[in-house]
């Protein structure tokens, strides 16, 4: 736990976080600022800034908990398929400093994607 860090405090329950799958390790919420319906972000509960920061453990609870949930997440929103990615980097465009994948729901003619 990082004090100033808002992924941690959504991990924590100090914030709220509308949490949509949580594991031993790792947590699953809704982005604040959805690029699309159901747009997801899975955080390790532990405070590494990067991919290459993580313990291959938590990589690894992070990679299965997004196998788990993309399937379920583009049923739930009726989705056609999904936009699956980390910002990896201030360089990047990452914004929070806690490892976080997205996982944008994509929808046939959509126009989107990177
Ligand atoms: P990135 O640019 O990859 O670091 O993406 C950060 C994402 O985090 C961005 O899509 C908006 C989202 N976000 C920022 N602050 C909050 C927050 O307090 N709660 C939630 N649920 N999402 C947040």
């Amino acid at each position: 736990m990082t004090d100033d860090c808002i992924f941690c405090q959504i991990v924590a329950g100090e914030i709220p976080g509308r949490i949509v799958h949580e594991t031993e390790t790792t947590v699953a919420f809704l982005d604040a600022n959805p690029l699309a319906p159901g747009h997801t972000l899975v955080v390790p509960k532990t405070h590494h800034e990067t991919i290459g920061d993580m313990p291959a453990d938590v990589a690894r609870d992070v990679f299965a908990a997004l196998h788990e949930l993309v399937p379920r997440i583009e049923s739930a929103v009726d989705a056609d398929a999904s936009t699956v990615g980390f910002n990896n980097g201030t360089a990047a465009g990452q914004e929070v400093p806690h490892v976080h994948g997205h996982v944008i729901p994509r929808f046939e003619g959509d126009g989107g994607g990177p």
